[in-house]
């Protein structure tokens, strides 16, 4: 939808979130002459080499906020290639959506083999995110051509491309995902020992093909599994170490290499653990565990 690119038709009904931090901000409301609510998140790009030099070649407007001593501080009005902003567009947007952008308390709950079969498993199956988008990458209709690297294989197979949150070129931010081809590994609570020949071809080719496009290699490489995803088909995230990606806690990472040392020491060790998970106030999967008197709302 054309109107989509056009960020000067998109009215805004309220935000979400905004990070300082991140330098980003993420709005809801709609776009003009189309049906149904939008979500747009805008973030300042990181600083690179490239257009730092070039913001110093051009001359650009400055303004003395204080000196003082030896300490100075200015504002540049730098040009529009300097200042590019990278905004996701999400349209139409569900509530779903809106609960996963929005700003909200955090509560952490240990789940036992026994409450993900009897809470989780049950609440993924009757509410998740729409997986077209992990079909059409599979399956060439989206992002072909941001494809990295690719096997076919149906047991070991997957694609590697860049994030939805990567532009592919600043290295400061990178940031790959491997989609695994297999059908139905829902998430890491559902690897076991005969998942090892993907989880290791996975980290091997994808390690060879980063290192080859991107020069980067895999010592700086931070590469790991969300639980709980927001996208329940396995995949593998690979990101600069030095980058600090949104999800990177330790409650909600779990490095590839950790997984592949478990399983190989005990098969179904996924199956057998209590992991841990963080999950929003507003969170539907929150409301499943309150109910059952798992977890309680903060009262402030
Ligand atoms: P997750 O752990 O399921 O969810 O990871 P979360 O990290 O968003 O909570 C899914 C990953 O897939 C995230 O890093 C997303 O940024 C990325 N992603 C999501 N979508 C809808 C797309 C997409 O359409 N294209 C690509 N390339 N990446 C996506």
């Amino acid at each position: 939808n054309s109107d989509l690119k056009d960020l000067s038709h998109f009215e805004f009904d309220r935000i979400l979130s905004d990070s300082s931090e991140r330098k980003s901000i993420c709005l809801y409301g709609s776009f003009r002459n189309t049906s149904g609510k939008a979500i747009v998140l805008l973030e300042k790009k990181p600083f690179d080499e490239e257009n730092v030099k070039g913001l110093l070649k051009n001359t650009c407007p400055v303004s003395q906020q204080f000196f003082n001593d030896i300490y100075g501080n200015y504002f540049c009005k730098a040009d529009a290639d300097f200042n590019e902003i990278k905004a996701t567009v999400i349209h139409p947007a569900t509530e779903k959506h809106v609960k996963k952008y929005e700003a909200q308390i955090h509560h952490l709950i240990e789940e036992t083999p026994n409450l993900y079969e009897t809470i989780t498993l049950p609440f993924i199956q009757k509410e998740q995110f729409n997986l077209q988008w992990i079909t059409n990458i599979l399956e060439h209709k989206s992002e072909t051509d941001r494809i990295v690297c690719e096997d076919t294989d149906p047991e070991t197979g997957f694609v590697l491309l860049p994030d939805l949150k990567w532009d592919g070129k600043q290295i400061e931010n990178l940031y790959l995902i491997a989609i695994v081809r297999k059908q139905g590994i829902l998430s890491l609570r559902d690897l076991r020992g005969c998942h090892l020949d993907l989880l290791q071809n996975i980290s091997k080719k994808c390690v060879k093909a980063i290192e080859e496009k991107y020069r980067f290699p895999k010592s700086r490489l931070r590469i790991y599994f969300h639980y709980q995803p927001s996208f329940y088909h396995l995949h593998v995230h690979f990101t600069n170490v030095d980058y600090h990606a949104p999800g990177i806690h330790a409650e909600k990472s779990h490095l590839l290499q950790s997984v592949i040392s478990n399983i190989e020491l005990m098969d179904d060790y996924y199956k057998k653990a209590n992991l841990m998970f963080c999950v929003k106030e507003g969170d539907n999967l929150f409301k499943e565990y309150e109910e059952k008197g798992l977890v309680k709302k903060c009262v402030t």
